[in-house]
């Protein structure tokens, strides 16, 4: 077992399935027999007896990509509502183990609002995940401003995870090696790059001079973002005196997920500061225990563990 020196550990980007969503997404999307799949289903006494093993204290839980982007408006909605009613029943049975992201269905951003409400406030969400493009769309556009205007209300961030890339990109940049490398489309770079454009096209939106304690929360250490943040910055900063840089590091959050990389970290903290990276996993893509291992033997200070493990999500969470 982890040890992490007696730390609380919160983990933050830990996905399941609802059974109504999945039985909406393809084979493909759905995992249909893996041990992924078999994992995404489970919120009972395996996937708590593998938190214990690897010294998980609580999972924010949140449901699988592309989680309800991609349907219309009225299905996103009826299916956002029944799917977040049988998380919070999850999280009761379980309430020192398991929280809970709500599901966002931004296809109808003031119906989006208005769940993301009454998730944080009937339910205690700790704010709400939207995956990838919503029907094509960044969620920087205008329309979807209502969404983070609520969570700015509500005081809660607003994750946002990978999903697989717009079909049209999916042709021109990855087809020819995704037989040999279907994970060229996810986890090995293609949510990567969207997901990193999003989080740029957030910044250049001004949607922060709109929503000025708006807090947007990104996985696999930023995406890229914190690597690349002086040279993005210095770049546009010759079309605009816009300061990128100042606005990414006083809105965004990092997670650890699916990326347990000592450099990565590293530069991480340099650029960001380390009140703004906190633990995740990304399970079941990701296990628990390389997550937990990977921050035991990290050389970092103790206070900044503490900070990492779960004292940064204590405090944006209200944990
Ligand atoms: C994830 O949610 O992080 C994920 C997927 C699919 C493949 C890999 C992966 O949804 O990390
Ligand atoms: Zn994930």
């Amino acid at each position: 077992m982890a040890s992490n020196s007696g730390n609380r550990i919160i983990a933050i980007e830990e996905h399941y399935f609802d059974p109504e969503i999945v039985a909406e997404f393809d084979k493909k999307t759905s995992f249909e027999g893996t041990p992924i799949r078999k994992r995404m289903d489970d919120l009972y006494d395996a996937r708590i007896k593998d938190m214990d093993a690897s010294g998980i204290d609580m999972q924010v839980l949140s449901q699988g990509a592309p989680g309800v982007q991609r349907f219309d408006a009225e299905k996103a909605t009826k299916l956002a509502i029944a799917a977040n009613d049988r998380l919070h029943e999850t999280c009761q049975r379980h309430p020192d183990r398991f929280s809970g992201f709500a599901t966002v269905p931004s296809p109808a951003p003031e119906a989006a609002a208005d769940e993301l409400e009454r998730t944080v406030k009937d339910f205690g969400f700790k704010g709400g995940m939207i995956h990838g493009l919503t029907n094509g769309d960044f969620i920087d556009q205008k329309k979807y401003w209502p969404i983070f205007a609520r969570a700015e209300a509500l005081d809660v961030p607003i994750y946002i995870h990978p999903a697989v890339p717009h079909p049209d990109v999916v042709k021109a940049y990855y087809a020819d090696y995704l037989q040999k490398y279907p994970s060229l489309l996810t986890a090995a770079w293609g949510f990567t790059v969207e997901t990193a454009t999003a989080g740029i096209r957030m910044v250049l939106s001004e949607i922060f001079e709109a929503y000025p304690k708006l807090q947007i929360i990104l996985g696999h250490l930023g995406e890229g973002l914190p690597f690349l943040l002086w040279r993005i910055s210095d770049s546009l900063s010759r079309d605009s005196d816009y300061p990128f840089r100042e606005k990414f590091c006083k809105h965004f959050h990092i997670t650890t997920s699916g990326n347990f990389s000592d450099p990565a970290m590293l530069c991480s903290i340099m650029e960001m500061g380390v009140d703004r990276i906190m633990f995740s996993v990304d399970y079941p893509f990701a296990p628990n225990m390389q997550g937990t291992e990977w921050m035991e033997q990290i050389s970092l200070s103790p206070d900044d563990k503490k900070k990492i493990l779960h004292g940064n999500a204590e405090k944006l969470l209200r944990i």
